[in-house]
């Protein structure tokens, strides 16, 4: 709406129009002139209908500027889309910012029973892509979602997202948000430094988190220095196709440290990727056989290892052949990478967590968990060190270490515990800080602690809009909170996780809006602007498959719908219209099979309708012009009512039908 406009349908409520005015063209605001206007004299709270409403609710002035920063009237639309992990849930998460409304949860490595996932017959194959070795897997640990980048700058096509606890990673496609892929690599155990893209999403980097003898063998424990191992895989993207390529994909075998997470380099960094790390000390436990807990194991040494790769240069040793196949996986062996300067390490003080790259690719933020600072690295210099093969000595593999002072630009104290960084668009960084529950605003140029807002409670990851782009937003940052405590309603001891909204527009942060996640713990999230997303309406022409996006050889035409006997089974084609199947009556025999193919004719928007049979854990969803295939085996004679799950219309709980079971 213009200003104009907005302030014509104000003008009936003067001090409203007086305190939105100040907001949107108040200090630092994005809208306007910095101090343009003022409220009008006398239009302050105090007066009227909206201070007894304030007093009422118990608001202060600032709750109000917040309501108004962050409400989002009907029908009105977001800025950004948030993808967040969903954690445990194993799904990815749509949030709108600013109103930080929920807009989908898609289903990813879970089944997700309202869009149908993991029920049809291509949905449930997808997920059984992710088997690990035979072990179907029900859940994940979601970490990291990525967007596809194009010079840097995220694009709006694809997601990324990586599973910790099983090692997978998978991929979504925006036009619809559904998950078209899995990849599951058997060569490691876990992840963590997953996902992350290169700038031109050439590669999805997945690294081990815990290591362990590579390709799934066994090895006894104390032979962890010898045989277990960690490793970085590249996963080939091909972006035309929208899927990763697993035979052009590559791993380099890394150390038995704890490979924690990555960043791609960009503009001047392109062509590299760093990986930090923690426990170099080797510890693997064994409390109770008498070694040290793993967490003051693996705490002992000053300084761990900044893994800096060399990508290109590793992607033409593996065109020279210089690779083993581990797991059907070709994997540059240690000697190899080290030897020809493919992997380095820096030092990094006290148990890091997380390397971000700047904007201009020029620097990179690590922050140590046990540190108080922020460490920034000067690319150039790491550049030139390794050129010169400028190194104080070798780890224990034989990677070259680079002098640490000789590295860095320099260091910004921070606070107890600093943990992820993020970037704006005036040159500031924002670094969580766990231990305090705050984030902190620091200043790039002169490495300078600018200020520190509180946080409930214990924040993990941050992210600003388009943060992790070649050029950031600014604008909002999202506080990703593990702790909620005292924050919402109570629900029992298993408390929601915490978002935070905070606006960093202005000249001192301002906390907007909480929204409680309550389905597992996300780690970190993407902000992308929401008109570079290019989602479709409605799956067209009619009959289209959505993992493939073509349309799906079994669509069904509106008057083709019929029952065939084939040797396989029992091929239902079927129709789905307000308010109707057709058929709707399915006359089989016990123990034949039966093929479901059924067909939403509709192109109306949102007229989506569900298919459901019960006791068969048969559900389906179909959005206009979409097509699914579901099979099963009618082993149990009786009669099964068939029904559309989705209110479609007036006669929506007609729309039904019955599955006939005759027994032999
Ligand atoms: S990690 Cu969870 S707060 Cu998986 Cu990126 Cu740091
Ligand atoms: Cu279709 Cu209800």
């Amino acid at each position: 709406m213009a200003r104009s406009d907005r302030e014509q349908k104000l003008r009936a409520f003067p001090w409203v129009i007086g305190l939105l005015l100040a907001l949107a063209c108040g200090p630092g605001g994005q809208q306007g002139a910095p101090g343009a206007l003022e409220p009008p004299a006398g239009a302050r709270p105090g007066n009227g209908e909206l201070a007894a409403l304030m007093k009422a609710r118990g608001l202060t002035e600032q709750d109000v500027e917040a309501a108004l920063r962050t409400y989002t009237p009907t029908g009105g639309r977001d800025e950004y889309l948030l993808f967040a992990s969903g954690g445990h849930s194993g799904q990815v998460l749509v949030i709108g910012v600013p109103s930080m409304r929920i807009l989908k949860v898609i289903g990813v490595f879970t089944p997700e029973p309202w869009q149908g996932y993991a029920y049809g017959d291509e949905t449930s194959a997808l997920l059984a892509t992710g088997d690990r070795n035979g072990q179907p897997l029900t859940w994940a640990d979601t970490h990291h979602p990525a967007l596809s980048e194009t010079n840097g700058d995220y694009d709006g096509r694809y997601l990324f997202i990586n599973d910790k606890a099983n090692a997978r990673v998978a991929v979504v496609d925006l036009r619809d948000f559904v998950t078209v892929q899995i990849v599951n690599s058997t060569l490691i155990e876990s992840d963590h430094g997953a996902t992350f893209v290169t700038p031109n999403t050439e590669y999805v980097i997945e690294s081990a988190q815990y290591p362990a003898p590579l390709g799934g063998r066994y090895a006894p424990i104390e032979r962890f220095d010898e045989e277990y191992r960690g490793a970085v895989i590249f996963w080939r993207f091909d972006r035309e196709r929208g899927r990763i390529v697993p035979e052009q994909s590559w791993a380099i075998e890394t150390p038995p440290y704890m490979q924690d997470l990555a960043d791609a380099g960009k503009l001047v960094s392109d062509g590299w990727v760093f990986v930090n790390s923690f426990n170099t000390e080797r510890s693997w436990g064994g409390i109770a056989e008498g070694n040290p807990p793993m967490e003051s194991g693996a705490s002992q040494n000053d300084m761990d290892y900044l893994h800096i790769i060399n990508w290109r240069q590793a992607e033409q040793a593996v065109a020279d052949g210089k690779f083993e196949e581990i797991a059907g996986m070709k994997v540059i062996p240690l000697e190899v990478a080290a030897a020809e300067k493919i992997l380095t390490f820096v030092g990094e003080p006290k148990s890091p967590h997380g390397v971000d790259v700047t904007p201009d690719g020029r620097e990179l933020v690590v922050s140590g968990k046990l540190d108080t600072h922020a460490t920034v690295y000067d690319f150039e210099k790491i550049r030139s060190l390794i050129e010169a093969g400028t190194f104080t000595g070798r780890d224990p593999y034989g990677v070259g270490i680079l002098p640490f002072e000789e590295a860095i630009r320099g260091q910004v104290e921070i606070g107890l515990g600093p943990l992820h960084t993020q970037f704006d668009d005036q040159g500031n960084a924002y670094t969580s800080v766990f231990i305090e529950s705050k984030v902190a605003k620091w200043s790039l140029a002169d490495l300078a602690l600018i200020e520190k807002i509180p946080v409930h409670y214990n924040v993990g990851h941050i992210v600003t809009a388009e943060g992790d782009t070649v050029s950031p937003d600014g604008g909002y940052l999202v506080s990703m909170n593990k702790w909620a405590i005292d924050r919402f309603n109570d629900v029992g001891p298993l408390l929601p996780q915490n978002f935070q909204l905070i606006g960093i527009d202005g000249e001192k942060m301002k906390l907007l809006y909480d929204l409680p996640i309550p389905l597992g713990e996300p780690h970190y999230a993407q902000m992308v602007r929401a008109d570079k997303i290019k989602a479709i309406d409605v799956y067209t022409p009619i009959g289209i498959n959505a993992l493939t996006h073509e349309r799906d050889p079994f669509a069904v035409e509106g008057g083709q719908e019929r029952i065939e006997r084939r040797p396989d089974g029992v091929h239902v084609f079927m129709t789905a219209v307000r308010s109707h199947f057709t058929p709707d009556v399915i006359r089989v025999k016990q123990g034949e099979t039966v093929h479901l193919h059924i067909t939403n004719v509709e192109q109306a928007r949102d007229a989506t309708h569900g298919f459901a049979i019960g006791s068969k854990n048969i559900n389906l969803s179909l959005e206009p012009g979409e097509h699914a295939n579901v099979s099963f085996v009618a082993d149990r004679a009786g009669v099964f009512p068939i029904y559309c799950t989705e209110f479609c219309s007036a006669l929506h709980l007609e729309m039904a039908g019955y599955l006939l079971v005759e027994p032999r």
